[in-house]
């Protein structure tokens, strides 16, 4: 055991002297739940608290194209940084990582930049408990910042909220028309928005529209930036803006700690619960008589302990 622990501590002070190998292997650990994992979890120090940048938005915003320019930008400036690609394995976004690939290209052979991505698994596009654990590890790393991009489906927007320090919200002109359905609680999740693909029409005025909704609800403090991903326009003003240090009231602090908390339980939970196990075991049950979820679901406690 003793030989176990100093182990597990020379691990971790290679990780925080930017062993990339040294980290590639406890991100697959972690990822994967292999055995000293949730040993290195509990023992690695977050009081070095990097940034964790949060960029969402739907489909195609171009989320991975200006966090290339974006990862350009801040190693211009000299800034180490790690990228979390949350790749969300529905058969939507087949192939979404390898388009990632392409658009990030020039940033593996950047020697401030490290990227990893992460599958999903069953939960669309949402951000998972690996990703929380994930990004646990790359914060015991010697990065400045970093990066995590989720697609924003569903309730994912929110979760990767509780997460990252600051989150930004990606959305295109076109977007303009839906704009009054987004609810108010997505204008709560989001520190800044950028409209993007600024160089198509109605980017001026969607942007305008924006910063009227946003005054309105009384979020007169979130900034809306226009940016060009693909040129890299615009790009300048909203790394400065992300390497902007707020500090956030001990109340919000909290709360994004529960949300957290509330995932990783969530996870744990969740963890035995085998779907293709479970897809069989309703196959078999679903032309009883008598069938109904609801039993079937307390029936399956025995089966998912
Ligand atoms: N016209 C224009 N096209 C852009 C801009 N930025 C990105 N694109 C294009 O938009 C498409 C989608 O870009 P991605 O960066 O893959 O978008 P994404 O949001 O990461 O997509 P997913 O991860 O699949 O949700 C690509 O064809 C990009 O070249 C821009 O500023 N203007
Ligand atoms: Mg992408």
């Amino acid at each position: 055991m003793i030989r176990g622990q100093v182990d597990i501590e020379q691990w971790i002070a290679k990780i925080g002297n930017g062993n990339i190998n040294a980290l590639a292997r406890a991100l697959t650990f972690v990822e994967n739940d292999i055995a000293p994992s949730a040993e290195l979890l509990r023992r690695i120090d977050f009081r070095d608290n990097t940034p964790i940048i949060g960029i969402t938005g739907p489909p195609g915003a171009g989320k991975s194209t200006l966090v290339n320019a974006i990862a350009d930008n801040l190693s211009e400036r000299r800034l180490k940084l790690a990228i979390l690609a949350v790749d969300p394995t529905s058969p939507f976004n087949y192939g979404s990582l390898l388009g990632d690939r392409i658009r990030m290209s020039k940033q593996f052979n950047n020697p401030n930049v490290y990227i990893r991505s992460v599958a999903t698994r069953g939960s669309l596009g949402g951000v998972s408990g690996k990703t929380i654990e994930m990004l646990d590890v790359l914060k015991a790393a010697d990065f400045d910042l970093i990066i995590v991009e989720t697609v924003g489906v569903g309730q994912s927007e929110v979760e990767i909220a509780g997460l990252a320090d600051k989150t930004i919200l990606v959305l295109v002109p076109e977007a303009g028309d839906e704009i009054q359905h987004i609810k108010s609680g997505l204008m709560e999740i989001a520190q800044a928005f950028v409209v993007n693909k600024a160089d198509r029409e109605g980017a001026d005025v969607f942007a305008n529209k924006l910063q009227k909704m946003l005054r309105e609800q009384h979020h007169d403090g979130i900034p809306v930036f226009k940016t060009i991903a693909e040129k890299s326009i615009g790009v300048e003003e909203l790394c400065s803006w992300i390497l902007r240090k707020e500090k956030f009231a001990d109340e919000k602090k909290i709360r994004l700690l529960a949300q957290k908390a509330y995932q990783l339980i969530e996870t744990k939970r969740m963890k035995n619960i085998d779907k293709i196990k479970l897809i069989s075991l309703l196959a078999e049950r679903v032309n009883q008589q008598n069938f109904n979820i609801y039993s079937f679901v307390d029936q399956m406690e025995a089966y998912f302990p």
